[in-house]
């Protein structure tokens, strides 16, 4: 069979022919499903990456040119700038009216540390109707279109581990109210894991062991999909880009989008200031001139505790992985196929079988997986934009299943924004001895979904008891219990 000599040519030159060790005792079919399988691999490729990454080369930053990036502030603060921020604001919304703009969501993740069976955007997160994360998404799409009078057409880009699962639920929930065309998903791609000694692992005799990309897979996969081809079918020209696991991103920001378009930016960033400089979320920085966010992982202590003259932090702006780019950047940077981000090193524990054939599950890290970033390609971008957002109005993940970043913690801030936005439309709120909210509320983003939206639709006269569970839906009409 010529594949399969061609083949085993090809492992033997990158010392990968372990790979074929049970061809014989595999039947013909799951012959050819290994053989399509291998096929799909880019070995020359990834024995670059295996003498790359099978030395753990200090990173160096003490020889590079490191500097804290221009942010704007999340609320102008002189006369100049609201007058900039307003035009902006006009600026986002006519290019919502002109369906410019497609919204992305990055769901392909295999959410191991909050133990969800499952894809992490049906995971129910809502304090009061429990909704899903999905549904807390296509609902904020929806009002957004119901806002500009024109469709927003939605990416999600999944795994091959939930990708048949996504669709069902989607499907089985008629799209949470979206047309089903402007509901699209698709498929990031894989890597193969690579053992500690530079060999790929078996899931099975006949098949490799692979895992997801990372997210910023999501370039190729855009491309490869078709999905930038449907974008610009349907006039798209900017993609929102936001992950699943935060269900208090605004999804579609006016002014987000409007100061990307007027500053001319091809990938723009929300950052937060952070909590303390070890908080996980990546840093942005300017390395060698250019836009970059260094992963909190990657960041040296030293340099993440950095101060500045007045005593602040000097790295204090934190990626949460919201992002606007340009759709013809993004063909930019796919236009041969592949994808120009580098891949990053994760150290995982992957299941795979030994020489033997023996089902290995290992209890400590046996592996080297190779992931994409998305936030990789603000450095290459020709201008970008980065803008401060707030903590309690926008950024609450579910990550872990207890602790910080856990459903318990996500709930209570949604609950706290609710309140918020409640108090500034002249409700009065209970509190508990804390000083807390003694009430569960949630309100539909198809209702509102900023405090100004609320406050030009409440109807006067809401009172709210402590203990009840208040939910404000589409219409402004009341449920939940007493
Ligand atoms: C990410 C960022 C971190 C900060 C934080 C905010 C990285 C490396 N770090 O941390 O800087 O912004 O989020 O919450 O990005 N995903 C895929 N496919 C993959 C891998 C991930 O779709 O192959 C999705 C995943 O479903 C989720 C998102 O990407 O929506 C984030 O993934 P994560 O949970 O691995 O990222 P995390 O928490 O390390």
């Amino acid at each position: 069979m010529a594949e399969l000599t061609r083949m085993r040519r090809k492992l033997q030159n990158c010392e990968q022919e372990h790979l074929l060790t049970f061809w014989d005792e595999l039947g013909a079919a799951a012959q050819d499903a290994l053989l399509e399988q291998l096929e799909t691999v880019n070995f020359e490729q990834l024995r670059d990456y295996i003498e790359q990454f099978s030395s753990e080369a200090p990173l160096g930053f003490e020889h590079t040119d490191v500097a804290p990036p221009p942010v704007l502030p999340h609320k102008p603060v002189t006369a100049e700038q609201a007058e900039f921020y307003q035009q902006a604001k006009d600026r986002g919304n006519q290019l919502l009216a002109e369906g410019a703009v497609a919204a992305c969501v990055v769901a392909g993740g295999q959410g191991t540390r909050l133990g969800f069976d499952g894809p992490k955007g049906c995971f129910q997160a809502t304090p009061v109707a429990k909704k899903p994360l999905f549904q807390v998404f296509a609902e904020q799409i929806q009002a957004a279109s119901n806002r500009s009078g024109k469709a927003i057409p939605w990416y999600i880009m999944t795994s091959r581990t939930n990708d048949t699962q996504t669709k069902a639920f989607l499907r089985r929930n008629h799209y949470f109210g979206l047309e089903p065309d402007n509901v699209r998903c698709f498929r990031q791609g894989a890597m193969p894991a690579i053992g500690l000694d530079g060999k790929l692992l078996l899931k099975s005799k006949g098949s490799l062991a692979m895992s997801p990309d990372g997210h910023g897979g999501i370039l190729p996969a855009l491309r490869k999909s078709g999905s930038l081809d449907d974008m610009a079918a349907r006039g798209a020209a900017l993609i929102s880009y936001f992950q699943v696991d935060n269900p208090m991103v605004r999804c579609i920001d006016p002014l987000f989008i409007g100061l990307h378009d007027l500053h001319g930016s091809e990938m723009s960033a929300k950052a937060l200031p952070k909590r303390d400089p070890m908080e996980k979320l990546g840093n942005f920085c300017v390395v060698d001139g250019k836009t970059s966010v260094i992963e909190y992982s990657d960041m040296p202590d030293e340099l993440a505790m950095c101060t500045n003259d007045q005593g602040f932090l000097k790295f204090s702006a934190g990626s949460i992985a919201i992002h606007i780019l340009n759709r013809s950047f993004v063909e930019r940077l796919t236009k041969d196929g592949g994808c120009s981000l580098p891949f990053h090193r994760a150290e995982k524990k992957v299941p795979h079988i030994d020489a033997t054939g023996k089902k290995i599950t290992p209890d400590q890290f046996n592996a080297i997986k190779l992931e994409m970033f998305v936030f990789d390609a603000l450095s290459l971008a020709d201008k970008t934009l980065i803008l401060e957002t707030q903590r309690d109005e926008e950024f609450s993940p579910i990550k872990n299943a207890e602790g910080l970043d856990s459903p318990m913690t996500c709930l209570h801030h949604q609950v706290r924004r609710a309140a918020n936005w409640l108090e500034e439309a002249g409700v009065d709120l209970p509190l508990d001895a804390d000083g807390q909210v003694a009430a569960a509320i949630e309100i539909s983003p198809l209702f509102a979904d900023s405090a100004e939206e609320l406050a030009a639709k409440l109807e006067p006269g809401l009172t709210i008891a402590s203990g009840q569970q208040l939910y404000l839906g589409s219409r402004g009409q009341i449920g939940g219990t007493k």
